[in-house]
């Protein structure tokens, strides 16, 4: 018995030295010291001795149990150690070594302008105004002044939705919308985007930004426009800038004007932004027409009132030199960082 003890305790040393993962190891413990294991079935086997012997046997198959618990503890501790000591070797990183750069976003140069927009109209005492993309006939069209059979429904090409609505063509609808919610003296602007059913060229997008402004008040009349215009382009330029207004057909404004911008591009010169004109169209504007101001229960005796509609886009443009309106949109970071 002895002799079986001091072979099976023999052979149980070797398998854990010569073990190389912890579940090797384990499976060894299992098959030695488990209920079921050769050291457990001898010590089963005691009661069939003299009481000598099982004194003997049984403190000796103990201490065994002990040693061989004790090099299991032993090999698990070695074998972590040889896992970490392996992951430095393998796996170490140099806290001193430069960084990669995180590369930090920012606001599209469209909404840079907007936002600088919006700083410029507030410091005039403008507040800002939201309305949806979808619009409904009534808002987009028919309220300015627009009726279904006018053939000012040509000049803005319409996506049309299956549920009867529409893509708004311009911001000119939050017009509508604001003087439903607020009675005069009111101004605000309400910039946004806006949907055309068109072919791009260098200076026409399907999908672009507008920005349009309203004062209704007493007395509001030309000269109110053209001072907020001049301080308007003023400020987004930081110089002088040659302008030109022209009369403009707009149904919900009477005068309508279009106000032009020297081409910034080519100087004046010609070029295809500026279609070989010299000239870039950016704001159209008037002073509201009655009868929008009628269907909103505004009274014209005592209310005028005047609006705008910029083209964000063209002013992006201008501002920077952009010779192509489809950077905008698309997506080419090498275009978006420049800003
Ligand atoms: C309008 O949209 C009117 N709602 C503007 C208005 C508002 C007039 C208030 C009077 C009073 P128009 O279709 O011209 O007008 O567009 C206004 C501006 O949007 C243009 O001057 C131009 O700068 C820009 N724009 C128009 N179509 C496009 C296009 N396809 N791509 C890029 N910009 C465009």
């Amino acid at each position: 018995m002895k002799d079986k003890l001091n072979t099976l305790k023999q052979e149980a040393i070797e398998k854990i030295n010569s073990s190389n993962s912890k579940d090797e190891l384990n499976l060894i413990r299992i098959n030695y010291l488990g209920k079921k294991g050769d050291l457990t079935a001898i010590l089963k086997t005691l009661g069939s001795c003299t009481p000598e012997e099982r004194a003997e046997i049984g403190k000796l198959a103990n201490i065994t149990k002990q040693e061989l618990e004790g090099l299991i503890e032993e090999k698990n501790k070695a074998l972590d150690k040889a896992v970490f000591d392996n992951l430095k070797e393998t796996e170490w990183i140099d806290i001193t070594a430069p960084s990669n750069k995180v590369k930090v976003g920012n606001a599209h140069s469209i909404t840079q302008i907007q936002y600088e927009l919006e700083d410029i109209f507030k410091s005039m005492g403008f507040s800002i105004f939201e309305g949806p993309e979808m619009e409904d006939d009534y808002h987009n069209f028919e309220a300015l002044n627009i009726p279904k059979d006018h053939p000012a429904r040509d000049m803005q090409d319409t996506f049309w939705l299956d549920n009867g609505n529409l893509l708004r063509t311009h911001t000119s609808s939050v017009q509508v919308r604001t003087m439903e919610k607020i009675k005069p003296p009111l101004q605000g602007i309400s910039p946004g985007r806006v949907f055309r059913y068109e072919a791009t060229d260098a200076s026409h997008e399907n999908t672009f930004y507008q920005v349009e402004g309203l004062m209704v008040g007493k007395d509001i009349s030309v000269a109110n426009l053209i001072y907020v215009m001049k301080v308007l382009l003023k400020e987004i330029f930081k110089r002088d800038v040659k302008i030109r207004l022209r009369p403009g057909f707009f149904p919900f404004v009477e005068p309508g004007f279009e106000l032009d911008i020297n081409c910034l591009i080519c100087n004046g010169k010609g070029c295809s932004v500026c279609k070989h004109s010299g000239w870039v169209e950016l704001l159209p504007c008037g002073l509201i027409h009655p009868n929008v101001l009628k269907m909103q229960s505004i009274d014209t005796e005592k209310y005028s009132g005047f609006a705008f509609g910029l083209g964000l886009n063209r002013l992006v443009m201008m501002r920077y030199g952009i010779d192509d309106i489809r950077h905008f949109m698309a997506g080419d970071i090498r275009f978006l960082e420049q800003f």
